[in-house]
This record gives structure tokens, sequence and C-alpha cells, in this order.
């Protein structure tokens, strides 16, 4: 090499050392704000962004699907309270993660889309460009905010932005749209450094007024059958003391919402879970911390909130939550660990007990249902129904606390709701708002990743299939997932039969199939399980390694029941049903 050309090199490289471009300022300002893991599926034009911000020190797990990262991405917001991160490709891979998207916007888990971008002149002249598509305008509904970096300069800004955006407030969903050009753009590495900004405070306190918590302990004091509520944003605020101080102050009867299982254990004396009808429909005060009026809870009215005049004091970080479904008496707004903390404070040191004729009434109903349960979890038929074998799987996970549940399905979601207890607070993931199908293997991946407990993920046989393919995923990053497929051969049951065609009815699979064989394809560990007492042990030796592992459970194809428990909300017509 002649000294000239050597030269000239030298200058570059030096040249170079004072620039930094697009890749790199997005890198630096996720680290610079401590969001240093990235769910997504690689492609133009972000494949380089991950190979970057892996070799940055960021930790980057590739996906099958995209929708199954925005699930893992949205359900470590809601583990962490930091926003989780996905990371797709421009128009069918930012579709594919907006449903998460949408459904961590309507879970209230802070999260963040990164979609890159086709050329915004070509796709704002509707030219035809490759993966076109307007996206900051699709996902805007669909999110609490959108926003959208066309300058490496503003890069810093837009990251802060997303990230305030996703955890103040009541948390929730927000995209970020990076065009393709954005990463190549250079600019002067100090001032890039400069332009880059650490959120402080990014989910500010909100403390409630005086007023609004002595009159929410008025209205308690008054109360002769008290009733706190539980919901997921109560678990979420990881105020798991204070929450607790307050219940057994109180001396109230508890009912945890699905994903606020374990905040306080099931196994609680107070705990009403296993009393929720009556609860519901004879309580006279209801105090709802974190959780939502919505369909749920029946509104807050009708039939199962029975006929007994009700009063509700609401605990929420969103004042348009107030008033949404019924009239709320007492509302208390501001984020649930300061609101908890101030009823804790005000309450003083001599708080009424609750009345001792009620707490009886809940322990006597408790009492008699988990008695009439408790047989049916003896049960070791072959093949096994539901009960038996949650029979088997509620042992293990009381012998191992610390462990995550992820559950969806039909029956395989509310059965194990009912039988399964939790004992530690977040261990129980499911399908959330919108009973949503597809969240397990997202979320058992971002469990395992994030918590780096060991898993075990319960799924009806439909549910799984959603996401099934992240089996792979498990077995690539070597995650201590274990799988356990309920598998009656369909949706709610296998014996659907069509009565005038050969094709099969809308709601059965290939009978006896056989999804074990589907985890050792990619080298993890298959069991096929007919009994509870099989299921048991495949389940324990899978926890005790730490292997990916998956299940195939048999399950008659008769136990099952239409939509598991929410039968009742299919659409009824007056006309006979052919
Ligand atoms: C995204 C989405 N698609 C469809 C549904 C409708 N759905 C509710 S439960 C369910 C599957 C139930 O079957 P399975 O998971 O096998 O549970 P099982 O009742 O058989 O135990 C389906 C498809 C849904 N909730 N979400
Ligand atoms: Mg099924």
């Amino acid at each position: 090499m002649s000294a000239m050309v050597q030269s000239i090199d030298a200058n570059t490289a030096e040249a170079e050392q004072d620039l930094t471009d697009g890749f790199h300022l997005v890198i630096d300002a996720l680290k610079l704000n401590g969001l240093t893991t990235i769910y997504g599926v690689p492609g133009i034009p972000i494949t380089d962004f991950g190979r970057m911000a892996q070799a940055e020190g960021i930790r980057v797990l590739s996906f099958r699907h995209e929708q199954n990262a925005g699930y893992a991405a949205a359900i470590a917001g809601y583990l962490t309270k930091k926003p989780g991160v996905c990371l797709t490709v421009s128009a069918p891979g930012f579709l594919n993660g907006l449903t998460a998207l949408a459904h961590a916007t309507t879970n209230c888990f802070p999260m963040i889309l990164i979609s890159g971008s086709s050329e915004r002149e070509i796709v704002d002249l509707q030219q035809g460009d490759y993966e076109e598509m307007d996206q900051l305008a699709i996902a805007k509904p669909l999110c609490k905010a959108a926003f959208r970096v066309l300058h490496a300069a503003d890069i810093g800004i837009g990251v802060a932005r997303a990230i305030r955006a996703a955890v103040s407030g009541r948390p929730g969903g927000v995209y970020l749209d990076l065009p393709a050009k954005l990463f190549g753009q250079v600019m002067n590495a100090e001032a890039g450094k400069k332009s880059l900004v650490k959120v402080i405070d990014a989910a500010p306190a909100q403390i409630p007024a005086p007023a609004a918590v002595k009159r929410a302990l008025d209205v308690l004091k008054s109360a002769k059958r008290p009733l706190i509520i539980l919901g997921k944003g109560a678990a979420y605020a990881q105020a798991d003391d204070a929450i607790r101080d307050l219940v057994e102050k109180s001396g109230v009867p508890f009912l945890p919402m699905s994903m606020a299982k374990g905040l306080l254990p099931d196994t609680h004396p107070q705990c009403a879970g296993a009393a929720r009808s009556t609860v519901l429909k004879d309580s006279d005060v209801v105090m709802l911390i974190g959780a939502r009026l919505n369909w749920l809870l029946s509104h807050g009215k009708g039939k199962s909130w029975g006929d007994a005049p009700k009063k509700f004091i609401q605990i929420d970080i969103e004042p348009k939550e107030m008033d949404s479904n019924v009239e709320i008496v007492a509302p208390v707004v501001g984020d649930i660990g300061s609101c908890v903390s101030a009823l804790l404070d005000a309450m003083g040191n001599s708080w009424p007990a609750a009345p001792v004729d009620w707490m009886n009434a809940v322990k006597t109903k408790r009492d008699e249902n988990v008695a009439k349960m408790a047989p049916k979890l003896m049960s070791n038929a072959s093949p096994m129904d539901y009960h038996g074998a949650l029979g088997a799987l509620r042992t293990i996970i009381k012998e191992r606390p610390d462990a995550i549940l992820v559950n969806e399905g039909a029956n395989t979601l509310d059965l194990a709701r009912g039988v399964i207890d939790m004992y530690k607070p977040r261990k129980r993931l499911d399908v959330g708002t919108w009973g949503v199908m597809g969240i397990g293997m997202g979320q058992a991946i971002a469990a395992a990743v994030e918590t780096g407990k060991p898993v075990l993920a319960v799924e009806g046989d439909s549910a799984f299939g959603f996401s099934g393919m992240e089996v792979e995923t498990i077995c690539r990053y070597n995650l201590p997932v274990c799988v356990v497929i309920f598998n009656n051969n369909g949706i709610y049951r296998g014996t659907d039969v069509n009565k005038v065609g050969s094709d099969p009815a809308p709601t059965v699979f290939v009978a006896g199939a056989r999804y074990d064989k589907m985890m050792e394809a990619f080298g993890g560990v298959g069991v096929n399980a007919t009994s509870p007492d099989e299921l048991k042990r495949a389940v324990n030796a899978a926890m005790d390694s730490g292997k990916p592992t998956l299940i195939n459970a048999v399950i008659d194809p008769a136990a099952g029941s239409e939509s598991g428990r929410i039968g009742n909300l299919n659409p009824q017509s007056k006309l006979r049903k052919k």
C-alpha cells in the first residue's frame, strides 16, 4: 500500500470516529434508559439494527412471528414496569406486531413497538414502495401514543417520549416509527451523544387528595359486608407489602382478579376466591384496587351483583375510569402505591375489625366450595378430565411457588384459574382483558427471560396453536419453559360432528395429535402423558432439569363445556338452532 493511500485511510477512520449514525443513536438511547432487551423478527430495514444492538450488549430475541414477540414485550412491561420493546419490519411485520400493541394498551401494560418503515416520500404519494404503509396513521387509534422520528438528532427525544408515554399515568402501548433512511443518517458523534435524553422519573407518583382518601375510608367503615377486589393494576404497581397491609388491617375479604392471584396467597384466610358469587352478590361496599368494572366484573351490575344496593370505592390512576359503568361514591385517583399508602396512614391504629357474621358467612361458603372440589382433584382417571390433570399441576405450583404460570384456553383457562392456587405476586400470566388466544409462548419466553424463573405454560390445544411455532424459539434460547397442552382434540371439546358433509366440525382438530413431537423436532423434551401421575412426574422432571419440555396431556374430548365458563356470552336467537 502506498503511503498516500494509507494516510487517506487513516483520515477516514479518524473522521468516522467523530461520527455516529441512526443505528447507534437508537441503540444508545435505549441503553441509556435501561431498555436492554428487544423482542422481534428481523428483515429490511432493521436486520443490521438487530445485529448491532446485539453487538452492543442488548439482548435481542428473535421470534418466528411478530405477534408473539409483541406479546412477549407486553408482558415484559407488566413484569418490570419498564416498557417492553418489540422490533418489526414494515407493513406486514408492523401489522403482526400491532395486535400485541393494542393488547398492551387494553391491558395497561407499558410497551413500545418499534417498526422500520419505507420511504416517506413514496409512501405519502402512494407510489407503491416496498412494504408501503402509512404505519403511524394506522397505529394511532390502537395505542396510547404514536411518534415518528425523521432526523437522527431527534432520536433521543423520540425514544424519551415513547418511554414516558408508555409508563406514566395509566401505562399502555406506544408506537415508534423509524423510517429506513433514519438508520443510515450520520451526525457528529459528540452532538449525537448530547442529543440523547435520560428520562428522569418516567412514571411520577400521583398522590391522591386527602379528602378523597377520607371519603373512601368513611364509606368502607360504614360497611356491613365489605369486599376488596384486587385487579392486575394492583399487581403491576409492585406495592405488594402496602396492599397486603391494607387488606390485613381492614380485615375485609378480598377477591383477586385472574392476574392479581398471588398478590396475597390464594390460601390467605381473607381470600374469597372460592366464594366469588357469594361476595359479589351479598357485599354492600366494594373497594376496587386497580380493577376495572368491565365485562370481567359484569360491569358492576346485573344478576351476578345481586339485588342489595352497593357502594363502590375505586382506586385507579385514570380519572376517566370513575363512573365508567356504575356510580363510584368514593373515587380515589392516583397511583396504586401512593393511594394504598395514604389509605393505610389515614386508617390509623384503631381501625375496627371486619363484621364477624359477614366474615363467617364468607368462610363457610369458601370452605364448602373447597370441600366440594377436593375429590374431583384427586381423580386419576385416564384419559384425564380437567380436574384430575389440574389437581396434579396445583400441587406442583404449591411446591414451587416461584414458578411462573402462563395460562390460556377456554376450559383450560377457566378451570386452571379456579383450581391452581397462587402464592406470590405476578406469577400468573394469562389472556387478560380481551380473553385473547395466542399469548402463550410469547409470555412464557418473556417470563423466563425477564425473571430467570421456571415457567409452566398450561395451554388448551387450540390456544397453543396460535403461537406453537415459538417452541423452536424456546429451544433455541434454551429457556426453562415447560408447556403442558390440554389436548382434548379441539376448541372446548373434541366431540362435535358435522351433520351434513365430510369436513370436520369447525371446533374439532385431528384426533390424538402428538404435540410433544413438535418439541422433539427442535431438540427439546417431549412427553405424552395419559394420567395425572404421569403428568406430575413429567412436569417435575422438566422443572428440575430446566430443559425446554412439552407435555401432551391427553384429556377426555367430552370433558369440556362450550366456551368454558363464559358460554352465556354467545349470542342466542329466538329461532330454533339447526
Ligand atoms: C385471538 C382469538 N381468536 C379466537 C378466540 C376464540 N376462542 C376462545 S377460547 C378458544 C380456544 C379454546 O380451545 P382450547 O384452547 O383448546 O381450550 P379448551 O376449552 O379446549 O380447553 C378460542 C378459539 C379468542 N379468544 N382469541
Ligand atoms: Mg381444547
